[in-house]
């Protein structure tokens, strides 16, 4: 029923996502590595348009020149035979235990210095790639116990260490934004900048701050129980949405990182009606995580679902505007009347300090007793979701 993905849909993986070989804290791999050319292939067979990785996933940390050359060749091949697009890539800082008390904001200064060269070095790669999307998504920057972090410094480490790598871009050229991935915890008991508001907030604080947006993922803000949809809201508003991870979760447990539609299906759907009336021009990338339950078939048939599921609540959300009923709930609701501003064209303030109809002749017990008919509208796109419409 629903339009299989084609290329204008924009949607991207990471090679981490169905790569991941299901290996956990509890229990060893359930699946051998895939080959990032063999992702590659697979992807482009199944309607995706790019693809994003972590320098490591594409070159094993420690190879050596020669060995990272031909890794990178392969690559480059496969995505010339699928014409596949890489749109972001990223930096992986947390993996290597040097990077355990952080990358940009270790209290070890040479592991900050590091972390520095590890993100320049992959910042040229992507550049080369053609990626005009990068992500730090700084996991490990953190800590457990408040005695360990000075806080203060450490934002003041972090503000130092993007706004070097904004400079090193701008000097080399680069036609590459940077984009903030919040998380509340895990790995670290607390991460730095641990929500969308957080990141929104640091931002303005850097010398570079137009090159800076956020990549808010889905069950990131969940595990803060916070409202993704409301938080995607004012990042589109602050023009700072410039990109985004789709996945699933079901409330504030551990990064279940599942499929897009996979957790709170409602908030998918607004998620998508939004992205998709908001603006929102950029990838839809998924990183989620394969079902540990699931052999490598298992592995591909999550990778469809994750689009399928974007095409389904995309027709679904489309449908619900274009409802007569829901157009009319809306007008109920007085939805649009938000749209307007709340002060006249030229109004100042001292006018509505003086505006008898603002006050001597408004009547709120009166206004107090208006409902809003907001029940209607939400069960009426329930039954959009639901497919009763
Ligand atoms: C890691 C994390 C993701 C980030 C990736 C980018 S890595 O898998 O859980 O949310 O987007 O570094
Ligand atoms: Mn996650
Ligand atoms: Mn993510």
């Amino acid at each position: 029923m629903t339009e299989k993905p084609t290329r204008e849909d924009r949607f991207s993986f990471g090679l981490w996502t169905v790569g991941w070989q299901a290996v956990d804290p509890f229990g060893a791999a359930t699946r051998p590595p895939l080959d990032p050319v063999e992702t590659v292939h697979r992807l482009a067979e199944l309607g995706a348009w790019g693809v994003t990785f972590h320098d490591d996933d594409l070159i094993p940390f420690g190879s050596e020149d020669a060995e990272r050359e031909r890794h990178i060749k392969r690559f480059r091949r496969a995505l010339a035979e699928t014409g596949l697009v890489v749109p972001m890539a990223t930096t992986n800082l947390f993996a290597h235990p040097v990077f355990r008390d952080g990358g940009l904001t270790s209290n070890d200064r040479a592991v900050r210095r590091f972390a520095l060269r590890k993100v320049m070095r992959n910042l040229d790669l992507a550049a080369e790639l053609g990626a005009t999307t990068y992500v730090l998504w700084g996991g490990r920057e953190g800590s457990e116990t408040d005695a360990s972090k000075n806080v203060p410094d450490a934002l003041a480490r972090y503000r130092e260490g993007i706004d070097t790598l904004c400079q090193y871009i701008v000097n080399n050229g680069y036609d590459i934004r940077l984009a903030l991935e919040p998380k509340p915890n895990e790995p670290r008991g607390d991460i730095l900048l641990p929500t969308i508001g957080h990141a929104l907030a640091f931002i303005s604080q850097l010398e570079y701050h137009e090159m800076v947006g956020v990549n808010p993922e889905v069950g990131h803000e969940q595990m803060a129980g916070l409202n993704f949809v409301h938080g995607i809201g004012q990042a589109l508003w602050q023009g700072k949405l410039f990109h985004i991870d789709l996945n699933g979760q079901r409330g504030p447990r551990f990064d279940q990182d599942l499929i897009f539609g996979h957790g709170d299906l409602l908030s998918a759907f607004f998620l998508v009606d939004l992205l998709e009336q908001g603006g929102y021009q950029g990838p839809r990338h998924f990183d989620y995580k394969p079902l540990r339950t699931e052999s490598i078939e298992g592995v591909w048939e999550s990778a469809a679902a994750n689009m399928r599921s974007y095409l389904l609540l995309r027709e679904r959300a489309r449908a619900y505007r274009a409802d007569p009923d829901v157009q009319e709930a809306l007008r109920a609701a007085r939805v649009d009347e938000l749209a307007t501003p709340t002060l006249a064209p030229g109004e100042t303030a001292g006018e509505l300090r003086v505006d008898r109809d603002a006050w001597e002749g408004f009547d709120p017990n009166g206004a107090a007793e208006n409902g809003y008919g907001f029940v209607r509208l939400a069960q009426l796109a329930l039954e959009h979701v639901v497919g009763a419409r």
